[in-house]
């Protein structure tokens, strides 16, 4: 593989630190899953309007390339190779009592967090047959589950576009079709050993082999972040007894993409702040003072429509998932009261 052609629009963390020097130094290495530099950072070079623009295969990866990827992970979440991360799923230490009572602002609350078996490749570097294993194994899991959690398996094979389209207008199932988990290996044999677990009311569900193996889901109506947050800490407990979940003491939880790594955790709101969304400088200042990120309602790469918005933590590593839930709920309280005194 010769150096690629990155040209100067790229503003990806890849196009910032893949220099011709660290790819000379990297472009003959090999995973144990013989994951390879070339497959890492495809994504990124077939996508030169990526935000990172790097996926790991395994868990080795992040050692294997690790003078590439240590310092795209430290550029965007402030964490260096010698740090440790913590990890706190206690919901007692959250200090969250509901910021809108009165459901005047926040429309529905989602809080999920990316899991990878431990000892399997990650979904750029699964075999076909592996990926079944590991739904298989999610499946048998998540079976167990009892109570509030207890629900059914959809695999997405078989499942009419019918019921999948109305599953992802209705924010439950993830999209199809990603052009940057594309060029990352990520949808190989689509739709084989993809699938959807919920519970009745859809409060609870579980992601199967999308960008990662398992997405673990807890999402209402309303701005109840602590009850939304409990549900979520009981199911990752429940499902763990199951299922081994790949772990590191530097990188907390491992994920395909690097911004997931450690928590992997995205804390979210759909709220509606449609006085703020005409001071959008006003808006931003907010959202970076309490480390959040904004994306569309339909999620990455989305527009948000009628002065709703998706609203997130952006800290996943170096964070406890308590922190990275305040994160969360301190910039929604001071979004609202932002949002109460324009209208005012
Ligand atoms: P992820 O959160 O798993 O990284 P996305 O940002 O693509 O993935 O969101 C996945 C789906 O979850 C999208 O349909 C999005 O609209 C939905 N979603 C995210 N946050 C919320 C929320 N607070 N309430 C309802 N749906 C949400
Ligand atoms: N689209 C990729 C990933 C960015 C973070 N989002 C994830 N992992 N879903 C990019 O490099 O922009």
């Amino acid at each position: 593989m010769n150096y690629p052609n990155l040209p100067k629009e790229c503003t990806s963390l890849l196009c910032k630190y893949l220099t011709p020097e660290l790819f000379e130094e990297l472009k003959d290495k090999k995973t144990k899953n013989n994951f390879t530099l070339e497959q890492a950072i495809n994504s990124g070079v077939e996508n030169i309007d990526s935000g990172i623009g790097l996926y790991a295969g395994d868990k080795e990866s992040y050692t294997t390339f690790a003078p590439l990827f240590d310092q795209i992970i430290e550029d965007y979440h402030g964490f260096t190779k010698d740090d440790s991360h913590k990890s706190n799923l206690n919901p007692n230490d959250l200090n969250a009592p509901n910021p809108d009572p009165e459901g005047k602002y926040i429309i529905s609350t989602r809080i999920r967090v990316g899991r990878n078996v431990d000892n399997m490749p990650l979904g750029p570097a699964i075999s076909k047959e592996q990926r079944e294993e590991v739904e298989a194994s999610v499946v048998k899991g998540v079976k167990q589950l009892e109570g509030e959690l207890a629900g059914n398996y959809y695999p997405l094979l078989g499942m009419s576009k019918e019921v999948q389209n109305k599953l992802i207008k209705n924010h439950f199932l993830f999209k199809e079709g990603d052009r940057f988990l594309e060029s990352a290996g990520l949808n190989k044999d689509w739709p084989e050993g993809r699938g959807i677990y919920h519970n009745h009311d859809k409060t609870f569900l579980v992601w199967v082999n999308e960008e990662d193996q398992l997405r673990i889901i807890s999402m209402q109506m309303g701005g109840d972040i602590r009850e939304v947050f409990t549900r979520l800490v009981k199911a990752i407990t429940s499902i763990e007894e199951q299922v081994p979940f790949s772990y590191s003491e530097h990188l907390g939880f491992i994920t395909s993409c690097p911004t997931n790594l450690g928590t992997a955790m995205r804390a979210s709101v759909h709220i509606a702040l449609p006085n703020l969304a005409k001071d959008m400088s006003r808006f931003k200042n907010i959202t970076n003072k309490f480390h959040l990120q904004i994306r569309g309602i339909h999620g990455e790469h989305s527009e948000s429509e009628g002065g709703v918005y998706d609203i997130s933590n952006r800290r996943r590593l170096g964070i406890t998932e308590v922190q990275a839930v305040q994160d969360m709920y301190d910039g929604v309280v001071a979004l609202i009261e932002a949002e109460k005194s324009l209208s005012s």
